[in-house]
């Protein structure tokens, strides 16, 4: 099943110079492309489309900030189970919970400089790739 998905890298990954080292390891994986790439500064209006189910939530303020705090790589990666694939890459949220070889678990220091965003869900891809590529057809 060929799916896209958005991802984004955080502003923790473009300071620590590990853009190359996390898309080498996207395009490392056999199959998957990156159709579009930018480096750009979120607005607030952005991040609040992006991260509004977490409105309210404790770490919202501090995430948007962080998320803030300079560019990120937004890119679109095209390919064979995409969605989970980029997840499973990531691992999970907490890096002190991801095991060595993924993403967060090599690299992550805490829970919210996770360096990276990948959508969760087709639902949340659709819905994502609408708000940083909406010209995607
Ligand atoms: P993401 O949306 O960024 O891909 O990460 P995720 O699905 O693994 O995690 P999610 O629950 O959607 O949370 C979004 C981002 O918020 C920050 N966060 N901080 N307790 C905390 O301080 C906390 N919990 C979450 C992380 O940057 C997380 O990736
Ligand atoms: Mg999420």
């Amino acid at each position: 099943m060929t799916q896209r998905t958005l991802v984004l890298l955080k502003p923790d990954a473009v300071r620590r110079h590990l853009i190359g080292e996390i898309i080498g390891r996207i395009e490392r994986k056999a199959g998957w492309t990156i159709s579009a790439l930018e480096l750009r500064t979120l607005d607030q209006d952005t991040l609040e489309q992006h991260y509004g189910e977490h409105k309210g939530k404790p770490f919202y303020e501090p995430l948007v900030a962080f998320m803030a705090s300079g560019p990120v790589v937004a890119m679109v990666v095209e390919g064979e189970r995409v969605i989970e694939g980029v997840r499973q890459l990531a691992g999970p949220t907490d890096p002190i919970a991801a095991a060595p070889g993924s993403i967060r678990g090599d690299y992550g220091t805490i829970v919210r400089e996770n360096l990276i965003h990948a959508s969760d869900s087709e639902e949340s891809a659709i819905r994502e790739l609408k708000i940083f590529f909406p010209g995607l057809s």
